[in-house]
């Protein structure tokens, strides 16, 4: 009997299990673009054409390799409107009583899946190094779960830059050669731009005309929307960025949103790059001489350590991980955050790019907009909600534990030991954002000083019984209360009142 073969829109691969598993000559694959999985949060237009244009052309790739697709545009009068009512659909239509599935990556969907009442079979997502199972079993027992531990695992396990039992050239981790501040480079080449053709003319009319309300610019479109284009993308960052991508991984230049990042999330979670492929391409540029250790190390490093350990956080902890809120924090988003104006050039810069492109780069992501919006003590759940519309590379196995518990410490330390926050000093060490903005990144207390300056302390003193003891927190509260008393109530006072202001709308 015929079987339904789900394929969504971040599963696209010819390698995904359910396809793996399908049978050609008697399966049915069902691909639908629906209005459930394009508004569970508002997505960034840019988010939503790059999927339903890959999704259109992974569809005709497998008609080619003579699958039998029934696929459903968002604009079909017939459309269902979620996947779970597409699969009903199809199964009458084909006579269809039995689905095969590759795990979804988030829980919502998975439990819609499990209440669709057809006859699933729900395949692990081994797209991904490491299995649930083995994120259960290396995690149990330990007191602290703890990314560079679990990194030194998955390098063993890979054999990536290893020699022997040993990592490549006697360290785990590169890290203190990286983090310098970059410079203006008019010859840095960002992603390589792609072409337009008439499946993305058709998508991005209809993404104008259904979604012209959401935060982010459509056009001009430019990312790769097929397996070919990403690799081109992949090849053109190992060729002119990998090698200095570690040492100016945390910089920020105004005009530069790429600098020496790869841009290849969005495809990699997508399905239209693979973790080995991408990595193994990376090691051979270091074996080859192109890319220095350091660089090579610390890309590897985001690739096989963060992304996996963030995968095995969401799914061990469970689905009410993006709802944590152990600070406490209820402030409302402010409003800069969907293109209201702000004064700090910082924030002005990273959500203008976001807006813009639906990218920023992590240390964008971590220490302007995150470190804001904990500083300021707004609610994880809102932040949550942004980073999963805004950027083209988020889905919530990625984006919760990165936003939720890297950095907004709402889940009372899982992801990181201690809280991302920093003070004004640390974006003007590692960007230009401080030399144009409205405010003075010096200055400490006063009309024009920094408001991360004030943030700050406001912070570290409102949740002083939970780090306190934290001792790689303690020095920043020796710090404060070497402080004299009048100064003290001078910052904590001026932050109370930039926090008064922001809530009521005023722009900041
Ligand atoms: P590069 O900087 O060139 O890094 C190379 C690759 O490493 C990335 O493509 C990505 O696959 C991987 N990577 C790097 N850091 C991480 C990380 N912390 N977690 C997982 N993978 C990582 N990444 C997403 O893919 N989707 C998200 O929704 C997402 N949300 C984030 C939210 C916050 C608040 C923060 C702080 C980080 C988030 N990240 C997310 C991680 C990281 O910022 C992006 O992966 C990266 O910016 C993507 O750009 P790039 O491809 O140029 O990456
Ligand atoms: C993000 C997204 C969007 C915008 N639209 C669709 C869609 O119409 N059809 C589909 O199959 N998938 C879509 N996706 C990706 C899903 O939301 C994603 O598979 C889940 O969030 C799990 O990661
Ligand atoms: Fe951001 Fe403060 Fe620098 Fe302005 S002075 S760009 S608000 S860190």
């Amino acid at each position: 009997m015929v079987r339904l073969v789900l394929v969504l829109g971040d599963q696209l691969t010819p390698e995904i299990a359910a396809l793996r598993k399908a049978e050609k000559s008697r399966d049915v694959v069902v691909m639908a673009e629906v209005a459930a999985e394009a508004e569970y949060v508002p997505h960034h237009p840019k988010k939503i054409a790059f999927l339903f244009t890959a999704m259109r052309k992974f569809a005709a790739h497998l008609r080619e390799q003579s699958w039998r697709v029934s696929y459903t545009r968002l604009d079909d009068p017939e459309n269902a409107g979620s996947i779970p009512g597409e699969l009903l659909r199809r199964a009458s239509e084909f006579g269809a009583r039995a689905v095969l599935a590759t795990e979804p990556g988030e829980w919502r969907l998975i439990h819609a899946l499990q209440d669709v009442p057809l006859d699933l079979t729900l395949l692990p997502d081994d797209r991904f190094l490491c299995s649930h199972g083995e994120f259960a079993d290396w995690a149990k027992g330990r007191k602290a779960l703890r990314m560079e531990y679990f990194y030194r695992e998955m390098r063993r396990k890979t054999g990536l830059l290893m020699d022997g039992d040993k990592p490549e050239g006697g360290k785990w981790n590169f890290d203190h050669d990286n983090r310098k501040p970059a410079k203006a480079d008019l010859f840095r080449k960002g992603p390589p731009e792609a072409q337009g053709d008439s499946v993305l003319d058709e998508v991005l009319d209809l993404v104008e005309a259904r979604f012209p309300a959401n935060f982010g610019r459509l056009r001009p479109f430019s990312y790769q929307t097929d397996r070919a284009g990403a690799l081109r993308a992949l090849d053109h960052f190992i060729e002119h960025a990998l090698p200095d991508f570690g040492t100016y991984q945390d910089a920020m230049l105004e005009g530069d949103p790429h600098l020496y990042h790869a841009v290849i999330a969005l495809y990699l979670n997508a399905g239209l790059l693979s973790v080995l492929e991408i990595c193994k391409r990376a090691e051979t540029a270091f074996h080859d001489g192109h890319a220095p250790l350091n660089s090579v190390e610390g890309f590897i490093r985001q690739i096989i350590g963060w992304r996996e350990f963030v995968r095995g956080i969401y799914f061990l902890e469970g689905p009410d991980y993006p709802a944590r809120n152990v600070l406490n924090h209820q402030r409302a988003l402010p409003a800069m955050y969907w293109g209201g104006e702000t004064k700090m050039n910082c924030m002005a810069q990273a959500i203008g790019q976001t807006r813009d492109l639906a990218y920023a780069h992590h240390i964008q992501r971590l220490m302007v907009t995150g470190n804001f919006a904990l500083l300021a003590g707004v609610d994880p759940g809102q932040v949550h909600e942004w980073y999963l519309a805004v950027y083209a590379d988020a889905y919530e196995w990625v984006e919760a534990p990165n936003t939720v518990g890297m950095s907004q410490f709402a889940d009372g330390g899982v992801v990181g030991s201690k809280p991302y926050v920093s003070s004004g000093a640390y974006i003007d060490r590692m960007s230009d954002y401080c030399q144009s903005c409205h405010y003075r990144v010096k200055e400490k207390t006063g009309a024009r000083a920094c408001p991360f300056n004030l943030l700050y302390w406001h912070f570290l003193i409102r949740h002083r019984d939970r780090f306190e003891s934290n001792p790689r927190m303690a020095q920043m509260y020796r710090t404060f209360d070497k402080m004299d008393d009048a100064r003290r109530e001078t910052v904590l006072a001026e932050a109370a009142e930039f926090l008064d202001r922001l809530s009521s709308g005023e722009t900041v």
